[in-house]
């Protein structure tokens, strides 16, 4: 005699030929599952079901991920994500799944160089990354200013930066505050230890505008990457251009031939946007150099004035800068290596190369005693 009655819920992908249970066991045998689930196997028994019952079964959508992804909620990549993204905002990119309500254009201002992603749109406005491996990943960087119209003017017009793993479900861990950045700003946002696993997708959103051009914003050189463990030493020859990997910014910097010199890296200011090189993040120790080649104003006339390269490095991410070289008088107490000239650099009237070779062990014990982050700044 039959003491209960089952009813199984299934479903189907090959047009009900086969069939599986939406829901599957998960028992403290089951080793490869974490989330548990009830009825098990989609069994509704009469017994423990009598009277009416509701039940929530979720749908077991990681059958139906797409391409490149799998897990209970389709958030754990099949594929090699990339773990990086740079975007000067130049030309199309691949890196957004979402741009709502921004353009590229010229800024009002300049932000870095060229082109910025502008947002002005009267309804959405928001900017969505696809998914990266930032597992290794430290921080989000960029450029941005409020304002080229009429600027916030309403807390809820802040832009926020949220991150996922599910494209659902978004976590804010940055807040570019309303009444801030109203002038062109470098922000350093550090990524949560949650954000930091392979399929994270990153979106700038602002939920709240006044309208067209009203409390619009400007976002331009857009890193997500870092490392959080910084190589200690870099040699970049400029025979393959320009990575972004390797260098952090380059703005209004080209490679090619310069001065009868070729596979160097060039910069000019252009529409009064500096013309500046910047490295990846370096580990320095004691013992470390800086050797580089410069030239400056090669071929110009020689009462022609031309701007001088400042050298600068940055332990805190870019906020802050100083030469790397102080500028030291004689009778300074605070000179521990006598006197010296700041970082800059001026063109030679023989329009000859030059070459720099710079110890670095003072900065491991200088007051910012990190020596975690290097920059360098070349201003032409
Ligand atoms: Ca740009
Ligand atoms: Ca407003």
């Amino acid at each position: 005699m039959v003491s209960f009655l089952e009813v199984q819920l299934l479903y189907s992908h090959d047009k009900g030929v086969t069939w599986q249970p939406v829901t599957r066991s998960c028992l403290p045998s089951h080793l490869n599952c974490e989330k548990y689930t009830f009825p098990r196997d989609s069994e509704f028994l009469s017994d423990m079901t009598s009277g009416w019952n509701r039940y929530n079964v979720p749908l077991p959508f990681h059958t139906r991920c797409d391409p490149g992804w799998g897990g209970f909620d389709c958030s754990a990549s099949t594929i090699d994500l990339p773990v990086y993204s740079y975007d000067m905002f130049t030309g199309e990119s691949y890196n957004w799944y979402k741009v709502v309500g921004g353009k590229r254009t010229k800024p009002c201002k300049p932000i870095a160089s060229g082109s910025a992603l502008h947002f002005t749109g009267n309804c959405s406005r928001g900017l969505i990354s696809r998914f990266f491996d930032l597992s290794n990943a430290e921080y989000v960087q960029f450029n941005f200013m409020y304002g080229c119209g009429t600027p916030p003017d309403n807390i809820d017009e802040s832009v926020l930066i949220g991150y996922s793993t599910n494209a659902v479900d978004w976590t804010t861990f940055g807040n570019l505050h309303y009444l801030n950045y109203r002038s062109p700003s470098f922000v350093t946002i550090m990524l949560p230890d949650d954000a930091k696993r392979n399929g994270t997708a990153i979106n700038f959103a602002q939920f709240k505008n006044s309208g067209q051009n009203e409390d619009d914003w400007l976002i331009d050189n857009l890193r997500i990457g870092g490392r959080n463990v910084n190589p200690d030493m870099m040699m970049s020859d400029f025979t393959y251009g320009i990575d972004a990997a390797e260098w952090k910014t380059f703005d209004n910097i080209k490679t090619g031939v310069y001065c009868e010199r070729s596979e160097v890296a060039s910069g000019e200011i252009v529409d009064d946007e500096s013309a500046t090189i910047t490295t990846q993040d370096l580990n320095i120790h004691e013992g470390h150099m800086l050797q580089f080649w410069y030239n400056i104003g090669c071929m110009r006339p020689w009462n022609a004035s031309v701007a001088p390269v400042h050298l600068q490095y940055s332990t805190d991410y870019g906020m802050t800068w100083a030469y790397v070289t102080p500028q030291c008088l004689s009778n300074d107490p605070d000179c521990l290596v006598g006197p010296s000239m700041a970082s800059v650099y001026y063109g030679d009237p023989m329009g000859r190369w030059q070459r720099v070779i710079i110890p670095l062990e003072g900065m491991t014990q200088s007051k910012y005693g990190l020596g975690r982050s290097f920059y360098i700044v070349k201003t032409y």
